[in-house]
Parts: C-alpha cells; sequence; structure tokens
C-alpha cells in the first residue's frame, strides 16, 4: 500500500546534496558549492515573480511604474538583472555573461573578483511568459583562465569540454534546479512550504529507449535534406523503426527536461528561413553547451550535426548552432543522415 508518512530522514536539501558532493574532493574549497547555492536563491527569487507573471495586467504594465513606485520590468530584463545582483558582489566570479546583454558583465571593481566565470541565459522561453507556459533559466560555470584582477571576454569564450558545472531551473507545475557538476544529473524540486529545493531525481539517466522527438515542424520547408530525412526516420516513416511521438513546447528547457526523463531529441536545425541566422536560432555559450554538458552527465549526447556541442570553440558570445541534443543514439543518427545527405561524405 501507498505510505503517506513521508519519511523525514531521507529528506535531502540541495544545501546538503552539494555539500556532501564537495566532501568527495577533499581539495574543494567550497567556492563552488557557494556558488551553486546562489543558483539555487536565484531560482526561488524568479520563480517568486514568474508564478505572478499574469498578475502583471493587474499591477502594471512594461514601462509603467507600480503602486511601490518601481518601474515595471518585463520578467526577462528582471531576471537577466537579479542573477547579476545577486552574483556581482560574492567575491566567487571574476566575470560574468548573460544572452540578454551584448558584451561581458565586469565585477564592479570595489568587489573582489573570484575564479569562476558564469554564463546565463535568464529567462529562456520568455515568448511564452503570456501564455503561462513553463520557462526556465540556464547557468553554466567555468573556472577563470586569466590570472588574476578582472576576467575577461578569453575567460567566457571556452569550450563546453571546460565546464565546472551546469544547470537550468525550470518554472512550470513545480519550480525545479537540474544541475551536474560531473558527477551525474541531479534534480531538486522547490517545496514551497519550507522555502527549500528538496533532492526528487538523484543521478538522472536518460532512458535508453527514446519517446520523444522536439522539433519546430514548421520549418520544415527551410530544413536541408538530411534533416528532412531525418525527421522521417524519427516519424518511423522508412518502416524499419517505429516512430517517436512528437511533442514541442518552444521553451527549450521545458523540452530538454522533459526529453531527459523520458528519452528523446530535441533539434533546432540550421535553415534557410533567415539569412541573417544560417546557423538557426540557439546559442551555443548560453544553451548549447550547458545543456550538452547535461545530457553527457545522464548517458546522452548532443551535435551540431558533425561534433559534439561540447568541442566547439566559441568565437563570440552570442555565436549561434544548429543543434541535436538527447539519446546518444539518436544523436549519432542525425550525424549519419548529414553526413550521408548534406556533407556528401
Ligand atoms: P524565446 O526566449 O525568444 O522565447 O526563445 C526560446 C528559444 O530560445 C528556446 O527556448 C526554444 O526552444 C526556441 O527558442 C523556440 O524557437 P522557435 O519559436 O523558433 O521554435
Amino acid at each position: 500500500m501507498f505510505n503517506q508518512t513521508p519519511d523525514h530522514t531521507k529528506i535531502i536539501t540541495i544545501e546538503r546534496h552539494i555539500l556532501e558532493e564537495q566532501r568527495s574532493y577533499p581539495e574543494a574549497t567550497g567556492v563552488l558549492t557557494q556558488l551553486l547555492y546562489d543558483l539555487a536563491l536565484v531560482g526561488k527569487v524568479i520563480a517568486s515573480q514568474t508564478t505572478r507573471g499574469g498578475l502583471a495586467e493587474i499591477l502594471g504594465r512594461e514601462g509603467s511604474i507600480n503602486i511601490q513606485g518601481e518601474e515595471v520590468m518585463k520578467l526577462d530584463v528582471l531576471a537577466d538583472r537579479m542573477i547579476k545582483r545577486l552574483n556581482d558582489h560574492t567575491g566567487r566570479l571574476a566575470v560574468m555573461a548573460s544572452e540578454e546583454q551584448e558584451d561581458i558583465i565586469p565585477i564592479p571593481e570595489n568587489y573582489k573578483a573570484g575564479k569562476y566565470v558564469l554564463l546565463y541565459d535568464p529567462l529562456d522561453g520568455s515568448s511564452n511568459i503570456d501564455y503561462n507556459v513553463s520557462i526556465g533559466t540556464i547557468f553554466a560555470i567555468y573556472r577563470r583562465k586569466s590570472k588574476e584582477g578582472a576576467g575577461n571576454l578569453e575567460d567566457c569564450l571556452q569550450k563546453g569540454r571546460h565546464l565546472v558545472a551546469a544547470g537550468y531551473l525550470i518554472y512550470g507545475a513545480s519550480t525545479m534546479l537540474v544541475y551536474s557538476s560531473g558527477t551525474g544529473v541531479h534534480g531538486f524540486t522547490l517545496d514551497p512550504g519550507v522555502g527549500e529545493f528538496l533532492l526528487t531525481h538523484a543521478n538522472i539517466r536518460m532512458p535508453e529507449k527514446p519517446k520523444y522527438y522536439s522539433v519546430n515542424q514548421g520549418y520544415e520547408q527551410y530544413w536541408s535534406t538530411g534533416v528532412k530525412r531525418f525527421v522521417d526516420y524519427l516519424q518511423g516513416k522508412d518502416g524499419v523503426k517505429k516512430g517517436l511521438s512528437l511533442r514541442y513546447i518552444g521553451s527549450m528547457v521545458a523540452d530538454f527536461h522533459r526529453n531527459l526523463l523520458a528519452g528523446g531529441i530535441y533539434l533546432y536545425p540550421a535553415n534557410t528561413k533567415d539569412p541573417k541566422y544560417p546557423h538557426g536560432k540557439l546559442r551555443l555559450l548560453y544553451e548549447g553547451a550547458p545543456l550538452a554538458f547535461l545530457a553527457e552527465q545522464a548517458g546522452g549526447a548532443s551535435s551540431d550535426g558533425r561534433q559534439s556541442l561540447l568541442d566547439i570553440q566559441p568565437r563570440g558570445l552570442h555565436q549561434r548552432t544548429p543543434l541535436y541534443i538527447g539519446s546518444r543514439e539518436l544523436v549519432e543518427k542525425a550525424e549519419e543522415f548529414i553526413r550521408e545527405y548534406d556533407l556528401g561524405e
């Protein structure tokens, strides 16, 4: 019978989990632990705002002044500022970069520069906010490359292979934080009653048998032959395998999260729709690399169609990339179709 009495001895808070992970690294100084904990706080603060999203109509429109005399901001701008403010003075970071900002975000001179670099997408899927659909925050943490003083652009332009930790917060039916610091992927759900993230998904592994594929099928006419053939394959049109179900939310964090738990692939291929973005829409540093890191840690894989997203040397902060992330077998299949039909190899 289902036991409704919770076993309180088994409740693991995110703080305890991160601390226990740190214990397996005797040389660890605790700075990364603190940084991850700062990001959990970020999640709680943003979640409290996103759940009030629909109230913007009542409390004031973007640009207007609310009853506290403050300017009402769009949620993505607000999230961007919050992450910056919660992290610029801690002494843990050398530099930051955000999907919402053109240039790197330096640590103010009056604060100590630390040894880590934080890259983030403050509110991914923000075009979904108005429709009460899940959105998320993605983060990526690297060790600085420069020796001391203010961090620089080069500190931010690192391959995903050098990630120290990465994760996301998903603001959905419940708020979750999912992260990896290189020893598996772990998921925590925010218990709004106690205001803590509790371990609910220890050591997540992507199921071997994929269930879903996620792509904006509306762009099919703009895809290459290789991509079209690959999606035919996913749909089971070749008659070799049963087709997968299509699920596409248009919030990458939510699409990725579902496929991580259920098995499947998310793709945003290159397309010819907008000549300004020949590599598709998604950004390597803020979306591709961190989610690729999590996929690998959960037994999955990633690719830009030719190579792992983790092996691409970024040349610019906002570099875009074609993207395939999910079950290893499907990612390899995508590369195979692209090699055969698009690269003629
Ligand atoms: P927004 O943050 O502008 O809503 O973009 C979301 C996103 O970067 C990613 O989360 C989605 O998976 C993808 O774009 C959706 O893009 P399409 O609308 O072109 O399918």
